[in-house]
């Protein structure tokens, strides 16, 4: 179903620039129309190849390019990953991601371990998710037969503001691996970053992208730049609360069924922020105390919050009782 609100820049605009608290209350209108407002999906996240690629994205410590303190390792064991998924499985989370630091996926041994992670955590009954970079169809389709549930490639910001941001590959690249995974039949999860000094015209171009797929997203990351030392974007500001909140709320309209990710950059937003993001929609998180090489806020922070705003983690008959979670 595509949202009731027409799908041009300066509608999305216009959205984008009401009343702060007219725009949550509306949005919070379409999630509880769509959504158990209780729930909130609950994913891990594992890096299984860091550090060393090659692309030159300008708000990754992950990059060759730059010189961040992240420690390079080679693909990890599908036992290490599956230690990891049994963990995840305990923490509360329903879905796995795994993200390996390259530019695209290359066919080989190093696809096919890959292949047998998502078939390992699959079969642990858990969701599977990965984001490997740039993918031919033939690949997708290997990863969908292997039980792939999503793939996560975002859009990362406007059209206008990319080129400052990545150089070694094109918003029409992104947009191709996007189809390959959607003609595989794998859910998107397709999202992009704020805070890396876009104007609000940008994050409205991005959220203009986002929805104007068809069809649109299952899934949407909404990240807040995490400012890494060694990268170009290290001295960025942080985002104020406020956009982030205008963002997820306009999400939420513009794409009513997907689920809304509060994902990167949740240590530096107040647990009111948040509260007020989920109000507005947001209803997927990440847990644990890291996502790929930053740092996230942990199962007992996330819990209590959880459990001070009567939230649940969705599908909490897959996780184990009794952690930190609310299930
Ligand atoms: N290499 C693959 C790719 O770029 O498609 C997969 C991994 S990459 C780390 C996945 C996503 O993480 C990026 O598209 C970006 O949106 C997000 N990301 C990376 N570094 C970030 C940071 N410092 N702050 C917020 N989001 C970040
Ligand atoms: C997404 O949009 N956010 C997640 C996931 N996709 C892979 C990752 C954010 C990474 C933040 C930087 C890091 O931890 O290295
Ligand atoms: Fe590489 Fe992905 Fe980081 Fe870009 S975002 S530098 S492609 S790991």
């Amino acid at each position: 179903m595509q949202p009731r609100i027409r799908l041009t820049r300066e509608a999305i605009a216009a959205l984008y620039g009401r009343p702060l608290l007219d725009l949550v209350f509306e949005a919070a209108a379409v999630h509880r129309a769509h959504h158990d407002p209780a729930e909130v999906q609950c994913s891990q996240l594992l890096s299984i190849k860091t550090g060393a690629c090659p692309e030159d994205c300008a708000y990754c410590p992950q990059s060759a390019r730059y010189d961040a303190a992240v420690e390079r390792e080679e693909l990890m064991s599908v036992e290490r990953v599956l230690a990891a998924a049994r963990s995840a499985r305990r923490n509360g989370a329903d879905r796995f991601c795994m993200g390996a630091a390259w530019r695209e996926v290359k066919d080989g041994p190093e696809f096919q371990r890959v292949l047998e992670m998502v078939r390992g955590v699959k079969a642990l009954g858990l969701e599977t998710c990965v984001t490997l970079g740039m993918l031919q169809p033939h690949q997708a389709g290997a990863l969908k037969e292997a039980g792939l549930d999503y793939y996560n490639h975002n859009l990362d910001t406007s059209p206008e503001f990319y080129g400052e941001i990545i150089t070694t590959r094109t918003y029409e690249d992104r947009l191709k691996t996007l189809d390959a995974v959607r003609a595989a039949g794998i859910h998107v999860c397709c999202g992009g970053i704020l805070g890396m000094g876009e104007s609000r015209e940008d994050r409205i171009g991005l959220l203009y992208e986002l929805a104007r797929q068809d069809p649109q997203p299952e899934s949407v990351p909404i990240n807040a730049l995490v400012a890494v030392k060694g990268t170009p974007l290290e001295d960025q500001p942080p985002l104020p609360w406020d956009e982030m909140l205008r963002a997820v709320a306009v999400a939420r309209i513009l794409i009513p069924q997907a689920k809304i990710r509060l994902s990167a950059g949740r240590t530096t937003m107040s647990d009111e922020a948040q509260a007020l993001c989920f109000l507005a929609g947001a209803n997927s998180i990440f847990l644990g105390d890291k996502l790929l090489t930053t740092p996230n806020p942990g199962l007992d922070h996330d819990g209590a919050l959880l459990q001070r705003l009567g939230l649940r983690a969705e599908h909490g008959e897959r996780a184990v009782r009794g952690g930190a979670i609310p299930v």
